[in-house]
């Protein structure tokens, strides 16, 4: 597993050279969502790739920005899901984006996930790993060092409420305007990493990402970026569900399947499943 993380580590130092240097504009492909695929998410695709090609232990590689699985090496212990540049049409506007990865075996199922490891690109880079705690290393001067443990609170005062208003079903919205009128803040930029790395920071709240007339099945894809932040909020003291379900209890039929997903404290986690029980 170390040297998963570190192969990470130099993805990250990688990719952060490639969002301050290289052209933020479009290229000619899209991915298996549908969306248009910046050259940089390609790119930091590649870096990762290549610094994962020689791992041994690793068997495959899953990319949010590729169709198929990759196998590297048939004996290979994990499985690697990964979204190498999330959020990546903030980069135009110089806001904090992410790369997100879940370490599997056997399969990627929530139940095989044995890691997590999130970077965020925002005026520091930071990386997070959730092993047995979640453990929150900055870069300084080109090495990661060791921050501090990171644990949510009981109950927290950000929310971050994701997908279009007009096509939330009447119980989200009426949860959301209740959660507001409690006197919670609103805290959402686009970008899934930084917005739950900040509820997680100032240590509680809730990140939504609900089914919607739009998108029935949410936005969020199982392997890439739902299962690892799961993970990551489990480790921290907090919860994740789909509404009603836990995240990590879910299979995807097929690696970009989506989910509709809650991340939060105690005590948020439970307020959602009072109002989604029996929708
Ligand atoms: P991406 O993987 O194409 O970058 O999309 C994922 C991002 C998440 O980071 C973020 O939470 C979500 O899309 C925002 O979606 P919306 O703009 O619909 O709220
Ligand atoms: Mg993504």
């Amino acid at each position: 597993m170390n040297e998963i993380y570190e192969a990470i580590k130099r993805s990250a130092i990688r990719i952060k050279d490639a969002i301050i240097n290289e052209d933020t504009g479009y290229s000619d492909n899209t991915n298996s969502t549908g969306d248009n695929q910046l050259k940089l998410d390609i790119l930091s695709d590649k870096i990762i790739e290549e610094e994962f090609v020689h791992l041994t232990e690793v068997k495959e590689l899953a990319s949010e920005e590729k169709e198929d699985a990759l196998t590297l090496h048939q004996n290979g212990k994990y499985l690697i899901g990964y979204d190498p540049l999330d959020g990546s049409s903030l980069i135009d506007v110089n806001l904090s984006v992410g790369s997100i990865f879940g370490i599997y075996e056997n399969d990627y199922s929530g139940k095989s996930l044995k890691s997590a490891v999130y970077v965020v690109y925002g005026p520091r880079v930071e990386l997070v790993i959730a092993g047995d705690d979640v453990k929150l290393y900055r870069l300084i001067d080109g090495e990661f060092k060791f921050i501090k443990v990171m644990r949510l609170n009981q109950e927290g005062k950000l929310n971050a409420p994701g997908g279009t208003q007009q096509h939330w079903p009447p119980h989200h919205k009426e949860m959301i305007d209740d959660i507001f009128k409690s006197g919670y803040r609103l805290r959402y930029s686009g970008g899934m990493v930084p917005d739950l790395h900040q509820i997680l920071l100032k240590g509680g709240g809730l990140f939504s990402y609900p089914a919607t007339t739009d998108v029935p099945n949410g936005k969020l894809r199982m392997t890439f970026e739902v299962f690892p932040f799961a993970f990551v909020y489990e480790k921290a003291a907090g919860e994740a569900i789909d509404g009603k379900k836990r995240l990590l209890d879910l299979t995807p039929k097929h690696i970009h399947d989506t989910t509709p997903c809650f991340f939060g404290s105690l005590e948020e986690i439970k307020l959602v499943k009072e109002r989604y029980n029996g929708k």
